[in-house]
């Protein structure tokens, strides 16, 4: 029991300061030192050239990806403007492509200037290209994820001081700037655990975001939905089922009140594994600043799902529909493209396996139901050609995961508009979809 404790606090705060060893920093022995190509065609080498004593980002996207590859593009592109004239100068980030058949440095230079992106777009040999993710891939096990996402693709690290990390792109785009612009750069000289308010200030965001995803983030999470085996209690909606003195104190000093036996501390001890939150010595202005952020991202999440319960609510099922269908979507393209995705969940109520095979649309000129599938340590789509609908079950196409592959539209794909869409059953049966359009 003691020991679990002990453990936590250790991986809680050493964490923030661990020393990395001179012999874990991977150097020019571990990364493979091969030849890619950038978006004007010249050839760099990549240790040599693009990751030596230098901090670096690395994203992995291919330029026919119409889901997050598009996005995660969009979401540095704000990390770029933040970090201003830092790139290419003592920031270097890099967007290798997975699909070097297809993406040649002029497919990679027209998705570059596309976006607007100002860093290198790189292709070269796909096994050079396995190679590098394998060695990314292989060091990345042996160091904190702090993404909770198993899926991203994208790395930060500085080469000089081995410190590497994977990030998930769709964090918040001024923390993204700042652990690459501050805390990466810093991190030579290890950081106290209490300077975080004095690191030089790259983005606006709160303090209290930025205390809550430093001290708290660890063991909570702040989204409504909380995670099997969490370490803490989801603390999303706590400030309107808690006194807000009692959240002062218990912020101050969780360790009294549990020794005073407050009866909410004993319960929630009891509860969350007879972990105790430990006493990180918050004063009361920092106490303040954590409970406005976390009431401001309360209300924000209970409006975003506000929003799509309304989205659910438009779509009418008439009784002999074969399926309901929530949540249906299409994502507003980010730039104009070809292709881009929509979104749904299809409830089958039926007591046997419905199976969906085509999909009609006068919108655009082809319709395809995809996955998504490992392939060599990067997630790559694959058209499902029949997709089954278990008997009272229900199948989810999610960003990141499933989706409908849109493809040529022939009608302008704007937020607020909707495409209408025609499911066909291997039954023989149809039904018609409206599709709102929304950029998230
Ligand atoms: C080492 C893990 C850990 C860290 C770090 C941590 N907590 Fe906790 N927290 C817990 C646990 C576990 C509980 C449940 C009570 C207990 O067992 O002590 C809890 C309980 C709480 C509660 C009460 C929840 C309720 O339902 O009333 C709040 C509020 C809270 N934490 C906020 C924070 C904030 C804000 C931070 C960052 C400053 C933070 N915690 C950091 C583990 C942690
Ligand atoms: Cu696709």
């Amino acid at each position: 029991m003691q020991q679990i404790k002990l453990l936590l606090l250790s991986i809680v705060f050493c964490s923030l300061s661990n020393l990395v060893n001179a012999e874990a920093i991977w150097g020019a022995k571990y990364f493979p030192n091969v030849e890619l190509t950038d978006h004007n065609g010249k050839n760099v080498k990549f240790f040599d050239d693009m990751l030596k004593d230098k901090i670096v980002v690395i994203n992995f996207i291919y330029t026919s990806c119409p889901d997050s590859c598009p996005l995660e593009t969009a979401q540095l592109v704000k990390v770029q403007n933040i970090l201003g004239d830092r790139i290419g100068n003592d920031v270097f980030i890099y967007s290798i492509t997975i699909d070097p058949d297809v993406d040649t440095y002029q497919v990679m230079s027209e998705y570059r200037e596309k976006f607007g992106a100002k860093w290198d777009f790189m292709t070269g040999n796909e096994q050079d290209i396995i190679k590098i993710r394998r060695k990314l891939g292989l060091y990345l096990e042996e160091i904190q994820d702090g993404s909770n996402n198993h899926n991203v693709s994208m790395i930060i690290g500085n080469q000089k001081t081995g410190r590497w990390m994977k990030r998930s792109p769709f964090e918040n785009p001024h923390v993204l700037a700042d652990q690459i612009g501050n805390w990466l750069d810093g991190w030579k000289a290890p950081q106290s655990n209490r300077n975080y308010a004095d690191a030089p200030k790259l983005r606006n965001i709160s303090r209290g975001e930025q205390l809550y995803r430093t001290r708290c983030a660890i063991c909570h999470t702040l989204t409504g939905n909380e995670l099997k085996g969490a370490v803490g209690p989801d603390l999303l909606g706590v400030i309107d089922i808690r006194e807000k003195q009692w959240l002062y104190d218990w912020l101050k000093a969780p360790d009294q009140m549990l020794a005073k036996k407050d009866p909410i501390a004993v319960m929630l001890y009891k509860k969350y594994n007879r972990v105790a939150m430990p006493n990180m010595r918050l004063n009361q202005s920092e106490a303040k600043d954590l409970l406005e952020h976390i009431d401001s991202e309360t209300k924000r999440i209970r409006a975003t799902k506000g929003k799509i319960f309304e989205t659910f609510k438009e779509v009418k099922e008439p009784a002999e529909d074969q399926v309901a269908v929530m949540n249906a979507w299409v994502r507003e393209p980010i730039v104009e493209s070809d292709i881009h995705a929509g979104y749904f969940t299809l409830f089958n109520m039926n007591d046997t396996a419905l199976i969906l095979q085509e999909i009609e649309s006068k919108a655009y000129g082809k319709v395809e139901i995809h996955e998504m599938k490992h392939v060599n340590g990067m997630m790559k789509m694959r058209e499902i050609e029949e997709l089954v609908i278990p008997a009272n079950g229900k199948v989810t196409l999610a960003p990141r995961g499933m989706h409908l592959m849109l493809i040529k539209p022939n009608q302008k794909i704007k937020s607020g508009g909707q495409v209408h869409l025609k499911l066909k059953f291997k039954n023989g049966k149809t039904q018609n979809l409206v599709m709102p359009i929304r950029s998230n």
